[in-house]
């Protein structure tokens, strides 16, 4: 039987992250609503050609409705903005209000240039130093954690100083998602125990607060207590 939806994607990777949390958020079930492919974007499996004839940018996470005019869309932001769309997540994605939705956009849009970098500077030396094990160089974890401090400082100042949530929002939109994967692996791969900017800590444990949180970050948690016993 076809579920309709394919999400192609890996626990550990930020953005499949974000939009298996945003599929939960609105009861949206692995098994039941759509199907999930798992692909090891460190096994290569995302520039295997089964994957790069359907997905041509060769990066998870990625979306499949075969059902649907066999419908593909790769890109964690595109894939948010079109799944909240189609099943009216307005309270995610507003769509009536055009200064709201732009103001997500404007989020979404400075995201690969900003907040990315937690992943690209901190989150994949880590991840190269897991893999290594015992033939890894010791990591600068004192720089890792000022390199942290940079990008929290600079997303608190950015984003976080007109609400509660990402560019002035009483409640969480799809722009929270996307940036609470990158902030959160930090302290919960031991790069620092907290974020110096208390705006930062105070929107996290908002978001910590939201259904489906533990389950959506079980592998990453998992992934630390693994570097911790082989101690990089
Ligand atoms: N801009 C993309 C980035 C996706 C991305 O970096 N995906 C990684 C996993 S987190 C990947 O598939 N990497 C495989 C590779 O680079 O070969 C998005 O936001 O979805």
């Amino acid at each position: 039987m076809s579920l309709g939806l394919k999400l192609y994607g890996h626990w550990v990777s930020q953005p499949a992250r974000s939009v298996l949390w945003l599929l939960h958020l609105n009861n949206k079930q692995i098994g039941a609503d759509f199907e999930f492919k798992k692909v090891e974007p460190m096994n290569g499996d995302t520039r295997k050609s089964e994957f790069t004839t359907l997905f041509p940018t060769a990066k998870s996470p990625a979306i499949h409705e075969p059902d649907n005019n066999d419908f593909k869309l790769a890109e964690g932001s595109a894939i948010m903005q079109y799944l909240c769309d189609k099943n009216e997540w307005e309270n995610w994605y507003p769509s009536s209000d055009l200064q709201s939705r732009a103001r997500v956009n404007e989020y979404l849009s400075s995201h690969h240039t900003t907040s990315r970098r937690c992943t690209l500077k901190i989150f994949h030396p880590v991840m190269m130093s897991i893999m290594k094990g015992k033939k890894a160089e010791p990591l600068d974890y004192k720089a890792l954690a000022a390199t942290s401090e940079k990008e929290a400082n600079r997303f608190s100042k950015t984003w976080l100083q007109n609400g509660p949530f990402v560019n002035g929002f009483e409640k969480p939109t799809i722009a929270d998602l996307f940036a609470y994967t990158e902030f959160a692996q930090l302290p919960q791969m031991d790069v620092l125990e907290r974020y110096e900017d208390d705006k930062v800590n105070e929107w996290m444990n908002r978001m910590k607060d939201l259904p489906h949180h533990n389950d959506m970050h079980r592998s990453l948690l998992k992934l630390t207590a693994l570097k911790r016993k082989m101690g990089v």
